[in-house]
């Protein structure tokens, strides 16, 4: 399982394409890969390196939620999405700061302008958390994941509800009409997805039932192959077990089918240095059985257990 994350790592730096990106920084990429995990042999939280459970739980809780407002993330001390509001932030009329245009390219390599930057992302964190107002006009991330997956704005010509809750629709199809072709979670709405500070990744999910199994696939239009990735690959398994537990099945397959598949310049010694280690068994994931619906799980109801890794490895993150 874990082997085809690295076997695919490989291969980006092989045969991938030296390709630029909007962040700058340069990446290996590969078009049109995948990658298919059977979570009947474990849960694929990679063990070559550390991976923070606790950040992937809060963060998948969050779009559970249909919360698209980083507040719940920083209360939970996860700061993975900080950067994209603090865009918002920065470029607003309203913000009289020091310069912080291309903050991501800057703070990277001028350590007086990242000390600046680090002083602004922390007064703007603080805010974030204690100021309604400021929270409810700088704190959100725009149109993707929870928003859409749970409050997903019909046109004025669609009758009835206002806005639509995809998480719940699919989760009645999939106990009604297991054999459906229409399992559908998407995230991206041509209208508004593409004004927001990072329009989604993680565009599109179909669930399919066979065998009395539960699987998922994942369009993912653009992976951060060392930071991203890892990340992404325990979200949504997470997410396929908590379905299947909601909906009656046992856990298939995830299958993670992604776009631009990339590896940054700047984590070219980390992606080695995780190339040469061993990896160990796959953890087990807990989920508390007396929890009665997708939306009541709390971070205690999730766990993995007998989780054995190799040490986080430290890499800066484009923005
Ligand atoms: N931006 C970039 N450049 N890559 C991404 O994968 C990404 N995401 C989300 C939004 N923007 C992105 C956020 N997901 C980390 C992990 C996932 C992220 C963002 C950042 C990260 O830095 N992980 C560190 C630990 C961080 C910490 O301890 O706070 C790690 O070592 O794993 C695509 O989903």
């Amino acid at each position: 399982n874990e082997q085809q994350y690295l076997d695919l790592a490989q291969k980006i730096l092989d045969e991938g394409t030296l390709k630029g990106d909007r962040t700058g920084t340069g990446t290996h990429s590969l078009f049109g890969t995948q990658m298919r995990f059977n979570l009947q042999e474990g849960f694929p939280l990679l063990t070559t390196k550390k991976v923070f459970f606790g950040l992937i739980k809060s963060e998948l809780l969050w779009f559970l939620r249909g919360d698209n407002n980083i507040r719940f993330l920083l209360e939970h001390n996860n700061h993975i999405w900080d950067e994209w509001a603090f865009k918002n932030w920065v470029e607003s009329d309203a913000y009289d700061g020091p310069d912080m245009s291309g903050f991501g390219q800057r703070s990277q390599h001028d350590a007086e302008f990242n000390k600046a930057y680090q002083e602004q992302k922390a007064i703007f964190v603080d805010k974030i958390l204690h100021d309604d107002d400021f929270k409810e006009t700088y704190g959100y991330i725009g149109d993707v994941y929870g928003k859409l997956w749970r409050g997903w704005k019909t046109n004025s010509l669609t009758a009835g509800e206002d806005t639509i809750d995809q998480v719940n629709r699919l989760i009645n199809q999939i106990k009604t009409t297991p054999d459906s072709r229409r399992l559908i979670l998407t995230a991206w709405n041509a209208e508004t997805t593409p004004q927001a500070p990072l329009p989604s990744c993680h565009v599109l999910s179909q669930f399919y039932v066979a065998d009395g199994k539960l699987s998922l696939q994942l369009y993912q239009r653009s992976g951060d192959f060392f930071l991203g990735v890892p990340f992404n690959i325990a979200s949504y398994s997470l997410l396929l077990h908590m379905v299947a537990a909601q909906t009656g099945y046992e856990v298939g397959d995830f299958i993670h089918t992604i776009g631009d598949t990339h590896i940054y310049n700047n984590h070219i010694d980390q992606i080695n240095e995780q190339l040469s280690r061993p990896m160990h068994k796959l953890p087990k994931l807990w989920l508390n059985p007396e929890v009665k619906s997708l939306f009541d799980y709390t971070m205690d109801d999730i766990k993995v257990l007998d989780y054995d890794s190799e040490p986080a490895i430290k890499a800066p993150v484009a923005v």
